[in-house]
């Protein structure tokens, strides 16, 4: 079932320059497609929209912090079962519980900076695609 979610490379997969390496992860899956696609500075209004379900955690306020703390790049990507899909491609929020392979097994060590988001259903993504994309149809 074709599908689409919201991906955003995290400020530091910005700062590693490891954004390259993280798209063409996703960009060479077979039959997936990258339809909208900006770099940009994440600010407090839209990180709180997006993280509603976090507020008065106690790793909220230093996760709002860390995501503006840089320009993220944000995505929509489309395609058979691509919800799931990045996320299997991510790993498990926790890097050094990821498996190497994974972007996150591969690259990370900082649960909180675990270098990608990606929507976790379908109800999530067309919440988080109007969040990014408001334009978008
Ligand atoms: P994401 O939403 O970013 O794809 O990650 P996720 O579903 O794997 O993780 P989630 O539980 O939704 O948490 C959102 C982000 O908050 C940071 N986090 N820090 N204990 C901690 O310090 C902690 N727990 C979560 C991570 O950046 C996580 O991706
Ligand atoms: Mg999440």
């Amino acid at each position: 079932m074709s599908q689409r979610t919201l991906v955003l490379l995290k400020p530091d997969a910005v700062r590693r320059g490891l954004v390259g390496e993280i798209l063409g992860r996703i960009e060479k899956k077979a039959g997936w497609t990258i339809s909208a696609l900006e770099l940009r500075q994440l600010d407090r209004e839209v990180l709180e929209q997006h993280y509603a379900e976090h507020v008065g955690k106690p790793f909220y306020e230093p996760l709002v912090e860390f995501m503006a703390s840089g320009p993220a790049v944000a995505l929509v990507v489309e395609g058979e079962r691509v919800i799931e899909g990045v996320r299997a491609l991510a790993g498990p929020t926790d890097p050094i519980a990821a498996a190497p392979g994974s972007i996150r097994g591969d690259f990370g060590t900082i649960v909180r900076e675990n270098l990608i988001h990606a929507s976790d259903s379908a109800e999530s993504a067309e919440r988080e695609i109007k969040i990014f994309f408001p334009g978008l149809a």
